[in-house]
């Protein structure tokens, strides 16, 4: 037996145990261990079934995705799975934790599954830009049917054991002991002389889809939305209409041609690196697993606006009181009025029942007092962006806060250092930057200032798990990473249109790259106001990296604020969220591009990319030089999880590895000659591409 695969007898019963830690991921040598583990089950004449489970805290969570583009290396899964289900033995498969992707394909091939209540089952290869590869689409839908099946493979979302058992998947849902239960299952089945059901010699599930083939046609079109741009989502609908049209054998052959097919696009790529660099995202060097964290058990938010709001939910979604602290009752109560708002659509939409959503309104408490504070583990401030504010909550915070609590600033822009100097406490001070809607955005920017503790990074980092945050550690600087990127990327796309392109133009451009959202379209989101407050304020100090299309300002002077006052880069009906192209945008533009004498053109849609994708990579460069980010991957991560990056592109660092720095450096610096200054290649930027690197060779 292979040391990551065990096999021992527990009456006349083989029990397989897989302990390949953390996950009992599918590598080359649990896979070896389970062909030796059937075989020994098989010689055995005192065995009469075998049980497989996985070690430690899970089933198996799915083949290793480190093997992924290395030299495939035997025993395939394909050849595990063949002779699980052909065995002349039942074979049950025992599930807790997940059984994810192979780990439900070895499920399947079974013959029998049980499961512990908080157990889940799921196909997730969608999510890593794949399709199940070992034979899931074609026995999953034998079980289920077709319409649970497609639901399953292509939103890649696991389902709970007691779903799982309502479909069929799931034979029992056992208490206590797994094994045990396993074993005494398994002996039954044999007692009984159960048939051995093998998935895929079933066809019964089929018939339906078979009758209705329009079935593939509208599930196609009920994705084609939120899968825009994706490849893997529609391939794992062909791989289950082969289900459905082909025999067992010939539709394996079709799951095995359109598995290399996603293999093959770059799109896999791209999303399985997003997988990793997302947890990558969160190992400091200096901050260790194991380094003391406080546990919030209370928390407390300085200022009920829309963040304030938002950020309040979290603590509430994750079980944890907290206090809203406002100036005004009129401001506590539109504030508190419009966190019941969002909660009441949640429950419209079925998402959230009556009852929880009155627990987490229970949660959350709203005060005058600032002394209301005082026993919360953290403290959030959204207060107004500026800093005079800023510091005068700080330091009041700083009197009133019990000792050991972490202050926190949830500003999108300002200096952590200069907040932090308005307390006694500076190692306390943390920015906890959150993506509007907070409650909604995936996105934690953690930014550490200069006297940030250890603890106080580890009992955010904490913190941002317990809230379900997608956190990356940031440095304090202008913008930190995310919004210290987007400047130069909206510059580009300000100076594109004063240079002859339309904001459609340049929103299309930009979503058919596969962002969520255009430039245009998303300033009239956030309110064009806040970046006008910023360059005025820069203005005010001279700031000499300050060269900008003015046509923002003009649009600001006529209290054109985006969707907010129904009118931005474009107008909006009453209403509507829908952005229009707007005749006086244009006459603007243009005037604006004559005060500033720049002669119009007809501007391609590979210009609008370039320049607007390598300003990010440009101001990446710099920011991963300085050690803003610790690495490339985080501001990926970053991008993906706070700007709409498209996921298959794997964040804009990745992609512009995988477009080779030589030829982002050439362009860059092509910007350079032709646009001046604010184009300056990042010598980072210029030093890989001469050196023939990536982004990802980069290492402090
Ligand atoms: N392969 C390799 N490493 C894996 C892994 C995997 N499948 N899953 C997790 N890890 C690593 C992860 O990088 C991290 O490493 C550590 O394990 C703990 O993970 C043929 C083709 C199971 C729900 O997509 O969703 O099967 O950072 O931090 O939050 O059809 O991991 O510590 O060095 O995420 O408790 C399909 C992926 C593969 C499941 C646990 N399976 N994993 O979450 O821990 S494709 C998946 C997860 C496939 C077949 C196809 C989660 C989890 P490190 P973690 P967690």
């Amino acid at each position: 037996m292979s040391d990551l695969v065990s096999f021992d007898k527990q009456g006349s019963v083989g029990v397989i145990t897989v302990n390949n830690p953390p996950v009992n991921a599918l590598s080359q040598a649990v896979r070896q261990g389970l062909i030796d583990g059937l075989a020994a089950g098989q010689a055995d004449p005192g065995i009469t079934a075998m049980v497989i489970i996985g070690g430690g805290r899970t089933f198996i969570a799915g083949a290793d995705i480190r093997e992924f583009g290395k030299p495939p290396q035997p025993p395939d899964l394909h050849a595990v799975l063949e002779k699980i289900e052909s065995s002349s033995k039942p074979v049950v498969a025992a599930i807790h934790g997940t059984a994810l992707g192979g780990g439900l394909e070895v499920c399947l091939a079974c013959h029998y599954r049980v499961a512990v209540a908080a157990g889940q089952v799921g196909l997730p290869e969608v999510k890593l830009g794949l399709l199940p590869g070992a034979g899931g689409t074609q026995r999953l839908p034998r079980v289920v049917g077709v319409e649970v099946a497609l639901k399953m493979i292509v939103s890649g979302d696991p389902i709970p054991a007691a779903r799982a058992q309502a479909v069929g998947l799931v034979d029992e849902i056992v208490e206590g002991d797994l094994r045990g239960s396993a074993v005494r299952f398994a002996e039954r089945m044999v007692a009984e002389t159960k048939p051995l059901r093998r998935i895929s010699a079933m066809d019964d599930k089929l018939q339906a889809a078979r009758a209705n083939p329009a079935i593939f046609e509208s599930f196609r079109k009920s994705i084609e939305r939120e899968a825009r741009g994706y490849l893997a989502p529609f391939k794992c609908i062909e791989a289950v209409q082969a289900a459905v049209t082909l025999p067992f054998a010939e539709g394996l052959k079709r799951e095995r041609q359109l598995f290399q097919e996603c293999m093959a696009s770059p799109q896999s790529k791209g999303q399985i690196h997003a997988f990793f660099a997302e947890r990558e995202a969160t190992k400091i060097p200096d901050v260790p697993p194991g380094t003391p964290a406080r546990k919030i058990e209370r928390a407390a938010v300085i200022g009920a606006g829309t963040m304030g709001g938002g950020i309040a939910m979290n603590f509430a979604n994750a079980g944890i009181p907290v206090t809203v602290v406002e100036m005004s009752q009129e401001a506590l109560d539109r504030g508190l009025a419009v966190v019941k708002k969002n909660y009441a659509a949640t429950v419209e939409k079925g998402r959230l029942s009556q009852a929880d959503m009155a627990t987490r309104m229970g949660l959350i408490t709203g005060s005058l007092d600032r002394g209301a504070v005082r026993e919360a583990d953290i403290v959030i401030e959204a207060v107004f962006e500026e800093m005079g504010v800023k510091k005068e909550v700080f330091a009041a915070l700083d009197k009133i806060a019990k000792p050991g609590a972490v202050l926190a600033s949830n500003t999108s822009t300002l200096d952590i250092d200069e907040i932090a100097s308005a307390t006694s406490r500076p190692e306390a001070v943390i920015g906890t930057h959150f993506f509007s809607p907070a409650n909604v955005m995936r996105l934690l920017e953690l930014v550490r200032g200069a006297k940030t503790s250890k603890e106080t990074i580890a009992t955010s980092a904490e913190l941002a798990r317990r809230i379900r945050k997608v956190w990356v550690l940031a440095g304090n600087c202008d913008g930190f990473i995310g919004n210290r990127m987007l400047a130069p990327y909206l510059r580009e796309a300000e100076f594109l249109v004063e240079e002859g392109a339309t904001p459609q133009q340049v929103d299309t451009v930009i979503c058919d790259f596969g962002f969520a959202m255009g430039p245009f379209a998303m300033q009239d989101l956030a309110g064009l106001d806040v970046g006008w407050r910023i360059r005025k304020a820069k203005a005010a100090a001279r700031r000499k990296d300050l060269r900008y299309s003015h046509v923002g300002d003009r649009l600001c002077e006529q209290g054109r604020f985006g969707q907010k006052t129904g009118a931005g880069w474009y107008r909006y009906e009453t209403g509507s969220r829908t952005p229009k192209p707007d005749p006086e945008v244009e006459a603007l533009i243009a005037a604006a591009a004559q005060e500033g004498g720049v002669a119009r053109r007809r501007v391609g849609d590979e210009e609008i990319v370039t320049r607007c994708l390598w300003a990010l990579v440009n101001e990446g460069a710099r920011i991963l030089e300085e050690g803003i980010a610790l690495r490339s991957s985080d501001i990926d991560v970053t991008y993906l999880y706070g700007y709409g990056f498209p996921r298959y592109r794997g964040g804009p660092m990745f992609y512009a590895d995988q477009v080779g720095l030589g030829r982002v450096h050439a362009d860059v610096a092509a910007f350079h000659t032709r646009h001046g200054e604010p184009w300056a290649p990042a010598p980072l930027l210029e030093r890989l591409a001469k050196e023939g690197k990536g982004f990802r060779d980069f290492a402090r």
